[in-house]
C-alpha cells in the first residue's frame, strides 16, 4: 500500500512513528515492507543560522524516525552537547535565542555544504536519510526557497508592524506577539520537489497529519500544484485535527489560526481544509476529530477517536481509523 503523509514538525513526526506501527514496520529504523509511506515535509519553518541551513521538520522527521531525537525537545538530538552554542554566545554572535546543539550542527555543517555545492533539498534529505534510514521517503515539499514570515506590531516600535521569520517569532518570542497576517514567502514561485505530485497521485491513502494547520500543513499546500494533485487524486484525503477541545494539542496553531481568522476548533479547521466533493478548492474526503466531539463540515465524512498521541499504539490506532475512513485496508 503507498500512503502518503503531509506532515509539519514535532506532531508529524510523532504522526510518522504511528504510521509506521500501523503498516506492521519497526517505529524506528527501517525494514523491507510491501508498504510504502512518503512523507511531504514542511520547508518553511527552514531558516539561515550562523551561516548554516537548518531544517527543522525535515530534522525533527528524521532523527525521530532514526532513532536519534531527543524526546523531551522533539527537535534536535538526544545527549547533545552545547558547546559550539557557548562559544557562540561567548563572541556575543546573534542570534542566541536559537539553540544550535553540537551533534545538530554536523547535520547543517553537510546540509549547508551540499546546498552550496549545488545539490537541491531533495538530494541532500536523501543523502542524510542514508545514514539515518527513517523507514519512510522524507521529502521536502520543494526544493525552492519558500520561508514562514509573521507579521506583528513590532515589539521596538508598536505603531510599525515588522515581519519576523517565523523562527524569531516561534522560539525568541514564544509565538505571543499577535499576528496580524503569516505569509509562506516565496511559495508562488516554488514547485513541487522531485516525486511530491507523483506520489499523491499514486498514493492509496493520502494523510494530513495533526500538524499546524497554518504554519505546516498550509505551507505544503501553498506550494503550487500539491492543492492540484490533491484534487485529483483517485486517493482519498483524510486530515486529522489538530485541536482537540477548542485547543492545540500542543504547539501554537490557535495563535496561527487567529491570523487567518479561522477559529480554533476542530470543525473550523476541517471546514478551512475543505471539502473536495462539494467545494471547488476543497481538499478533504475525511476528517478524524477526537472521542466525544460532534463536528459537521459539509461535504466530508467526520469520524470520532481518542486523537491524543500518548503512545506509538495510540497514534497507530489513529492512523488505521483514518486508513479505514480512507476506504484502505490495512491488514
Ligand atoms: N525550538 C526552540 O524552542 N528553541 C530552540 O532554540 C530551537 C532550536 C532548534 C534548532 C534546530 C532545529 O531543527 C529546531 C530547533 N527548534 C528550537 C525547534 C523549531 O523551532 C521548531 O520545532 C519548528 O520550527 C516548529 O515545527
Amino acid at each position: 500500500m503507498k500512503v502518503v503523509v503531509v506532515v509539519g514538525g514535532v506532531g508529524g513526526a510523532r504522526f510518522l512513528l504511528g504510521v509506521k506501527a500501523a503498516l506492521g514496520l519497526p517505529a524506528v529504523g527501517e525494514r523491507e515492507s510491501p508498504h510504502e509511506i512518503t512523507a511531504l515535509v514542511n520547508t518553511a519553518d527552514d531558516v539561515w543560522m550562523h551561516g548554516l541551513r537548518v531544517c527543522p521538520d525535515l530534522d525533527t522527521c528524521m532523527y525521530t524516525l532514526g532513532g536519534g531525537i531527543d524526546p523531551e525537545r522533539g527537535w534536535g538530538h538526544a545527549g547533545e552537547t552545547w558547546t559550539v552554542q557557548g562559544e557562540l554566545e561567548a563572541y556575543g554572535a546573534e542570534p542566541t535565542w536559537f539553540n544550535l546543539g553540537d551533534k545538530d550542527i554536523a547535520t547543517h555543517l553537510i546540509r549547508s555544504r551540499m546546498i552550496r555545492a549545488g545539490y537541491p533539498l531533495s538530494a541532500v534529505t536523501e543523502a542524510l536519510c542514508d545514514r539515518w534510514r527513517p523507514g519512510v521517503r522524507l521529502l521536502p515539499m520543494t526544493d525552492d526557497r519558500v520561508e514562514t514570515h509573521v507579521v506583528v506590531d513590532d515589539p521596538d516600535d508598536p505603531q510599525q508592524r515588522k515581519a519576523l521569520h517565523f523562527q524569531e517569532w516561534w522560539v525568541r518570542h514564544h509565538a505571543k506577539l499577535p499576528a496580524h497576517t503569516i505569509v509562506p514567502v516565496g511559495a508562488e514561485e516554488a514547485q513541487p520537489a522531485p516525486g511530491v505530485t507523483d506520489a499523491i497521485a499514486g498514493a492509496d491513502a493520502v494523510l494530513f497529519a495533526p500538524s499546524n494547520p497554518v504554519v505546516s500543513i498550509g505551507s505544503v499546500l501553498a506550494v503550487p500544484g500539491v492543492r492540484e494533485a490533491l484534487r485529483s487524486t483517485a486517493a482519498d484525503v483524510v486530515g486529522l485535527s489538530p485541536i482537540i477541545g477548542g485547543r492545540p494539542v500542543r504547539g501554537m496553531a490557535d495563535a496561527c489560526l487567529s491570523a487567518l481568522g479561522v477559529e480554533a476548533t476542530a470543525g473550523a479547521v476541517g471546514a478551512h481544509y475543505g471539502s473536495r466533493k462539494t467545494s471547488e478548492d476543497g481538499l478533504l474526503d475525511g476528517w478524524l476529530v477526537h472521542e466525544g466531539e460532534s463536528v459537521d463540515v459539509p461535504g466530508v465524512a467526520v469520524r470520532a477517536v481518542p486523537l491524543l498521541m500518548s503512545d506509538v499504539d495510540a497514534t497507530a490506532a489513529m492512523v488505521r481509523a483514518a486508513l479505514d475512513l480512507a476506504g484502505v485496508d490495512v491488514d
